[in-house]
């Protein structure tokens, strides 16, 4: 792993390339702040999209979910027999148990969720094999956004890659491009993709979706100056900063940002860096598709669009690649 040799008057120290640390002091030290979106996700990060996802103006995960039950058979029909579901992130699986359930009925060999949170996917895991006790489990513990091999012995059986809740929107184009790749490498050319992804719509819903009025969305993003707090020994005041949610049409993405409220100087251990009023700091991207757009990427990067799923006002859509 890379290393960053930082040298002060006093100290020479080293902080680790990709830590939370070097991403803290490199994201804030650019001409526009930024930090990657995978730091929302301590303990009560993660707690807190589990309640954005409830918040009525979120309709994402809400929408997917209906797809899922809605054309069930149909999505089961395209996985095809025997098949071996690779879950990328799958975090509390909890769409994933109403996709095996039902290809159970068109015999599923083998499940294999793939997560970064080790503690987390045993939970998942034991709790999938408790509902469905003939099934097999093999979670692999891994960061899908590095290479990594499944499990061997699974050759000659057809692989079904499984990508829910628009997590690709979370992906830089570059990103997204790599991670298609990647799966395509994991199931091989007889293999085929289930990806779930946000359509573009109107500006003002997709805002509101990041801007909840219970303020949960706003908790979840400021929640990242509390982790630099207590794990980086910073000293940002909260009341001096605000979420905000914008759409940038060039990107189609909704960005969450934190604002600025003043002129003032935030430390991070022994680091200061200035705010001018109004600077902010990006934290999260959400790409938003539309179906041509999706498809084009898929085709950019080994894959051919088979299917697409959506539901009645066309907010989600979840795409069957082969
Ligand atoms: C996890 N990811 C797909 C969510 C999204 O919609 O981009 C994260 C999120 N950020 C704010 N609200 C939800």
């Amino acid at each position: 792993m890379t290393k960053i040799n930082v040298i002060t008057n006093k100290n020479t120290f080293t902080i680790k390339h990709g830590s939370f640390q070097s991403d803290v002091m490199s994201g804030l030290s650019g001409l526009k702040k930024t930090l990657p979106c995978r730091w929302l996700y301590d303990n009560l990060g993660s707690e807190l999209f589990e309640e954005i996802t409830r918040v009525p103006e979120y309709y994402p995960t809400r929408t997917e979910t209906i797809i899922l039950q809605t054309y069930i058979r149909e999505i089961a029909d395209f996985a095809g027999r025997n098949a071996i579901l690779v879950e990328y992130g799958a975090g509390a699986g909890i769409k994933t148990e109403t996709l095996i359930a039902a290809l159970q009925s068109l015999a599923l060999d083998c499940y294999i969720p793939v997560d970064i949170a080790g503690e987390f996917l045993e939970e998942t895991a034991s709790r999938i094999q408790g509902k469905f006790p003939h099934l097999s489990i093999k979670p692999v513990v891994s960061d899908f956004m590095t290479d990594f091999a499944l499990p061997p012995n699974l050759l000659g059986t057809r692989r079904v890659a499984f990508f829910p809740g628009s997590t690709i929107g979370n992906l830089s184009p570059k990103q997204a491009g790599d991670f298609l790749r990647r799966m395509r490498n994991h199931v091989g050319p007889e293999g085929a993709a289930i990806i779930g992804f946000d359509l573009k719509k109107d500006v003002e819903t997709m805002i509101s979706a990041y801007d909840d009025k219970a303020g949960i969305t706003s908790k979840f993003n400021l929640n990242l100056l509390t982790r630099i707090n207590r794990e980086l020994e910073g000293n940002f005041e909260l009341s001096r900063f605000k979420h905000s949610a914008r759409w940038n049409e060039e990107e189609s993405a909704i960005e969450m940002h934190i604002v600025s409220l003043e002129e003032q100087i935030a430390t991070v251990g022994m680091f200061n860096f200035h705010f001018r009023a109004g600077e902010t700091i990006h934290t999260e991207s959400s790409r938003k598709y539309d179906v041509k757009g999706f498809e084009m990427l898929a085709n950019a990067n080994g894959w051919k669009m088979d299917h697409i799923w959506r539901d009645s006002d066309n907010k989600f859509g979840i795409a069957g690649l082969r």
